[in-house]
């Protein structure tokens, strides 16, 4: 494995020549990508210290179920304040490259573990939305009812069909994953021949196991991210720096 920092800000990514040469020979390709991508667009990461008034909590803990049934308003404001950054922000350099990585490879698909929409908004179309979107709310007992989020009204909005609250359509803790977007997770696994994990701690499952899928089956595995991960040793190269910096420097480095 060949392990790459980049720390310096101006000073462009190395990438080894037999890995660009493989990468120009290829033409399916998958990534996975977590909260990192979306740090240099200014989101706090999931495991980042939460702030103000949510300091006192971890978001695993408002991510589920539970924490919805016991108290409602709560979890509903905890997705109203990230639905509100989310939206006041935009797709940095990372995403914007990944959309040129999409336009490159025949066959590319972006898995991601984040619900902020910039990949969507960044132009990436073959997204693969494993945990769901902040910008989508459904009924909470699953009668189908499927909107774009509603102002947040005094108290936690409910179904007009069936009167249940409407809770985001997002993946919590504790909760399958949706079966049409796993499974086409684990096919963009099975077929590709490379496998990117870029901006994620690969800490969260079924998610985490997708790189390790990609390498048993003899894709080349790639990390991106700023700190080392419990994959960074199974990676076959692994650059830690910003992904914003690097996988534009990526998409420079495929043209030369
Ligand atoms: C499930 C939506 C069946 C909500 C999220 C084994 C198998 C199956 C399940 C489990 C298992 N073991 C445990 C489980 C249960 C659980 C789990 O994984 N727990 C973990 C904590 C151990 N999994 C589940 O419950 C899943 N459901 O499997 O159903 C089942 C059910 C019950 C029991 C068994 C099986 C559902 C998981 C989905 C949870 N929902 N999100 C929300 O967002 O509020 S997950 C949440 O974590 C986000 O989606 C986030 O994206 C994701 C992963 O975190 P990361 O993206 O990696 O973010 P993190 O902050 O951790 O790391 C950021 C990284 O970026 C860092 O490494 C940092 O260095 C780097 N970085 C920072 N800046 C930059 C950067 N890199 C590059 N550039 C930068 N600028
Ligand atoms: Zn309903």
């Amino acid at each position: 494995m060949d392990y790459f920092r980049v720390i310096l800000g101006f000073m462009t990514t190395i990438f080894p020549s037999e890995l660009i040469s493989y990468l120009r020979a290829s033409t399916r390709v998958a990534v996975l990508t977590g909260a990192g991508v979306s740090q240099e667009s200014g989101l706090r990461t999931f495991r980042d210290a939460q702030v103000g008034i949510w300091a006192q909590y971890k978001p695993e803990d408002l991510a589920t179920p539970q924490a919805f049934e016991r108290n409602p308003r709560l979890v509903w404001d905890f997705y109203t304040t990230r639905r509100e950054g989310a939206g006041q922000t935009e797709p940095n350099a990372g995403h914007l490259a990944l959309v040129e990585l999409e336009r490159r490879f025949a066959q590319f698909s972006l898995i991601t573990q984040n619900i902020d929409g910039l990949h969507q908004r960044a132009g990436s179309r073959t997204l693969i939305e494993l945990h769901g979107n902040l910008r989508r709310i459904r009924c909470s007992q699953g009668c189908g009812i499927l909107a774009e989020w509603v102002e947040l009204p005094e108290s936690v909005p409910t179904c007009p069909k069936c009167g249940a609250p409407l809770r985001p359509d997002v993946i919590w803790f504790g909760e399958q994953l949706p079966p049409a977007e796993l499974e086409a997770a684990i096919k963009a696994v099975n077929t590709c021949q490379a496998f990117f994990s870029i901006g994620t701690s690969g800490l969260v499952q079924p998610a985490a196991s997708l790189a390790f899928a990609a390498r048993s089956r003899g894709a080349v595995l790639v990390e991106i991210n700023y700190d080392p991960t419990p994959l960074t040793e199974h990676a076959d190269y692994a650059f830690h720096g910003k992904s914003g910096e690097i996988l534009p420097d990526l998409v420079k480095a495929l043209e030369e």
